[in-house]
C-alpha cells in the first residue's frame, strides 16, 4: 500500500504491495480488503468462472446458492495461475507467511442471503479449537460490484477472537440474533466489505461473515489457505482439520491439472499441504468402507 493506495502488481515498482501495518490491520480486526489486487487480471478470472460452470452444465435457477461441484480454481488451467498471480501470493504471504499454504475452495453462484457464521468444521468447540491453533484464510473474489445491501460481505471487526471474551459472546449471540438479541441479521452490527470486480477481500475463517441483499445470480469463488504448520502441535490440529475433509468424502486436495502445470514456486504452496492428504484419503477410504 501506498498511503490508502494500493499499488497494482503493474505499478509496483520495487516497493512491498503491502506494510506492516496492513498486516497488523488484519491480525487486529480479522479481515483485508485488497482493492484491485487482480484488476489485471479481471477479464480471463471472470471468463474461467463462467467457462467452469458452463463446462458442468451447473443448471442455477436462482432460487438458492449453487455451489460447482469440484475445487474451484483446480477445475480450469487458467484459473489454476492465481495461484502464481503476484497480488494474491503478496496478500498469502502477508497474512499468513512465505510459506503459505493453498487448499483448494469453492465456487457459487448465490441467491438471497447467507446468515452470520465463521468457517468451521465442525462447528464446534472442538473445530473453534483448530482453527485458533492453526491460521486457515480465504481469498474469495467477488465477481459483481457488490455494496452492503446487495450481498457484499459484511464482517464483524475482531469477532476471529472467538476465544476472548467479547469474541465468545458474539458466537453465542449473531448466529441466531433474531432469538438472543431480538434484531434480523441484518441489522447486526458489522462493517460492508463493498466490492469491484478485480478487488480481493481476505478473512480469517473464525471471522464473523454474512451477506445480505445480493441479486440472484452472485459471482463468487475462494481460495482456501493455511498457515505452514512449523511444530508438531500445528501439524496434530492440521491433520484433525483434514481429517473432517475426509469425512466428508475428499481422497485428494489437489486436480491433476494444478500439480502437472505447477512451477517450482507454485509447488511451495502446494507441497506442505500435500503431506496431509494420504491421512485424509483415509477417513475418505475408511468412511465408504464402513457404509
Ligand atoms: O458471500 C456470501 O454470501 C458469503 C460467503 C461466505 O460465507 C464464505 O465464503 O464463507
Amino acid at each position: 500500500m501506498r498511503g490508502n493506495q494500493l499499488l497494482l502488481p503493474s505499478q509496483y515498482l520495487g516497493e512491498p504491495m503491502f506494510t506492516a501495518r496492513d498486516k497488523a490491520f488484519f491480525d487486529t480486526f480479522g479481515y483485508l480488503v485488497c482493492p484491485g489486487l487482480v484488476a489485471d487480471s479481471i477479464d480471463w478470472i471472470i471468463a474461467g468462472f463462467e467457462e467452469n460452470f458452463r463446462s458442468r452444465n451447473v443448471a442455477h435457477d436462482g432460487t438458492k446458492r449453487t455451489m460447482f461441484p469440484e475445487s474451484f480454481i483446480d477445475s480450469n488451467e487458467r484459473l489454476c495461475t492465481l495461484l502464481d498471480h503476484p497480488g494474491v501470493l503478496a496478500v498469502g504471504e502477508l497474512v499468513m507467511g512465505k510459506d503459505f499454504n493453498y487448499a483448494g475452495g469453492d465456487g457459487n453462484l448465490y441467491a438471497g442471503d447467507t446468515g452470520w457464521h465463521s468457517d468451521l468444521i465442525p462447528p464446534t468447540p472442538e473445530g473453534i479449537a483448530l482453527k485458533l491453533g492453526v491460521l486457515n484464510v480465504k481469498i474469495a473474489f467477488y465477481l459483481d460490484p457488490v455494496t452492503k445491501d446487495t450481498g457484499a460481505l459484511r464482517v464483524i471487526p475482531g469477532s476471529h477472537r472467538i476465544d476472548d471474551s467479547y469474541g465468545r459472546l458474539l458466537h453465542e449471540q449473531v448466529m441466531n440474533s433474531k432469538e438472543t438479541l431480538g434484531i434480523d441479521g441484518r441489522d447486526v452490527p458489522c462493517v460492508a466489505l463493498e466490492s469491484k470486480p478485480g478487488d480481493v477481500v481476505v478473512f480469517n475463517h473464525l471471522l464473523k461473515h454474512a451477506a445480505y441483499g445480493g441479486d440472484k445470480r452472485r459471482r463468487m469463488f475462494t481460495m482456501n489457505c493455511f498457515e505452514y504448520c512449523d511444530t508438531p502441535e500445528k501439524r496434530k490440529m492440521n491433520a484433525d482439520i483434514f481429517a473432517f475433509y475426509g469425512g466428508e468424502g475428499a481422497e485428494k486436495l489437489f486436480s491433476e491439472t494444478m500439480l502437472r502445470t505447477a512451477s517450482p514456486a507454485r509447488r511451495r504452496h502446494l507441497d506442505h499441504a500435500l503431506e496431509f492428504q494420504p491421512g485424509m484419503a483415509a477417513v475418505a477410504r475408511a468412511r465408504l468402507v464402513g457404509g
